[in-house]
């Protein structure tokens, strides 16, 4: 008999950490506006169980990720930040960074980190997706993170 394992989006019992980076914040608190939004209509209006921490910059996403997932008091992290591109390959170096650091972080800590980091050529493109055209990242991010917790529970 097949036994197929599929987590929930609810988040009535879990514990999530929202890191946020402040870089083109005008973007990153339409994400977590986004992300808290997901969080509380999927049943988790208990405000203890959701913790946001704020970093300066993408790149600082990686390491206080880490911290946090290292405390194991969250059954899933959400990682919000907003690089848009400039003149020069600053955003390449960032972007590459980010992701590279949170993928290890998820692996080497067993704790589900979602990438909500938008990654943009232009301002545009990241208003589109900050809860305009395109949705909202930081909404699906956390919905992806409901998920995923629940998932590990699951296969645990
Ligand atoms: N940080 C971002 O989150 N987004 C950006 O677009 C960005 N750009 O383009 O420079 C950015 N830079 C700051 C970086 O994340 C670090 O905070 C900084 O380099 C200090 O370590």
């Amino acid at each position: 008999m097949t036994k197929t394992l599929e987590g929930q989006i609810n988040a009535q019992d879990l514990k999530l950490a929202i890191v946020v980076s402040r870089f083109n914040s005008f973007i990153t608190d339409r994400l977590l506006a986004g992300a808290c939004d997901a969080f509380r209509r999927h049943g988790g209006d208990d405000d203890d169980r959701l913790t946001i921490i704020k970093t300066p910059g993408a790149f600082e996403l990686p390491l206080t990720v880490q911290a946090a997932a290292k405390t194991g008091n969250y059954d899933a992290i959400i990682a919000l930040g907003a690089i848009i591109r400039g003149d020069t390959p600053h955003f390449d170096h960032i972007a590459a960074e980010s992701i590279k650091g949170l993928a290890q972080v998820t692996l080497a800590t067993s704790v589900p980190v979602v990438y909500g980091v938008l990654t943009c050529d232009t301002v545009e493109q990241a208003i589109n997706r900050a809860g305009t055209k395109s949705g909202n990242k930081g909404f699906e991010a956390a919905v992806t993170a409901m998920e995923m917790a629940s998932l590990l529970k699951l296969i645990k």
